[in-house]
């Protein structure tokens, strides 16, 4: 009867360790980076016709929270530091797009920003080269990055400083309800724990004088 006791509680702390398993498992990826799975181009890919659109897709959804790409970009310059494109972007889920425009053939790079799921903003560039089959009509390079039209907002500052403040702002906000909540779940886990273990000492007190009390008579 005791070893049973024992299983019971055993069983009780086990829920409360896979529950606070699962808590932690699903804190944890939302508190990584996002990283690039898929981009159109693809790092050293060589284009021979200009794509619909240059996309990124990451492994987790994109943090859009003003709804109208803050903190993202996607700027396409050629070697000779020229740059093609409108400078608006898309932020779908967990891709980022913008429509594609190249010059003549040659070296081009893809350099982005994006907002990862826990707030961080990330940076970094694709390499691709461009030879177009054919007579392919190039766009005309522009001497300065394009800032698409009406992206401009009140404080005028689309920077990536000023999206990375705003960013580690939110980050930290997103930190603190996620540490609120651990915490109220631990503290709920050891209540449940220390009142199941409490229950079940009572239950074994109890057979145990049940034991006692049916074997004297
Ligand atoms: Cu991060």
């Amino acid at each position: 009867m005791t070893s049973m006791t024992r299983q019971r509680t055993l069983a009780a702390l086990g829920a409360v360790a896979v529950a606070l398993g699962i808590v932690l498992g699903a804190a944890a990826p939302a508190a990584a980076h996002n990283y690039v799975v898929s981009s159109t181009p693809a790092d050293g890919e060589t284009l021979t016709e200009v794509p619909a659109a240059f996309d990124i897709t990451t492994n987790d959804i994109l943090l859009d929270l003003t709804g109208e790409a803050a903190g993202f970009g996607m700027v396409i310059s050629d070697a000779n530091g020229g740059f093609y494109g409108d400078g608006c972007v898309t932020v779908d889920g967990r891709s980022m797009s913008t429509a594609a425009a190249l010059g003549a053939a040659g070296d081009y790079t893809l350099t982005f920003q994006i907002v990862s799921a826990d707030g961080h903003t990330l940076s970094d560039t694709i390499t691709f080269r461009y030879e177009p089959a054919g007579d392919a009509t190039a766009s005309p390079a522009l001497a300065s990055a394009p800032q698409c039209p009406g992206s401009g907002d009140a404080s005028g500052d689309t920077t990536p400083g000023g999206a990375d403040t705003t960013a580690d702002t939110e980050s930290a906000v997103v930190l603190t309800i996620v540490a609120f909540v651990l915490a109220v779940i631990a503290a709920v886990s050891a209540i449940i724990a220390s009142a199941v273990i409490t229950r079940n000492r009572r239950a074994e007190q109890t057979e145990r004088s049940n034991t006692e009390s049916t074997s004297g008579s």
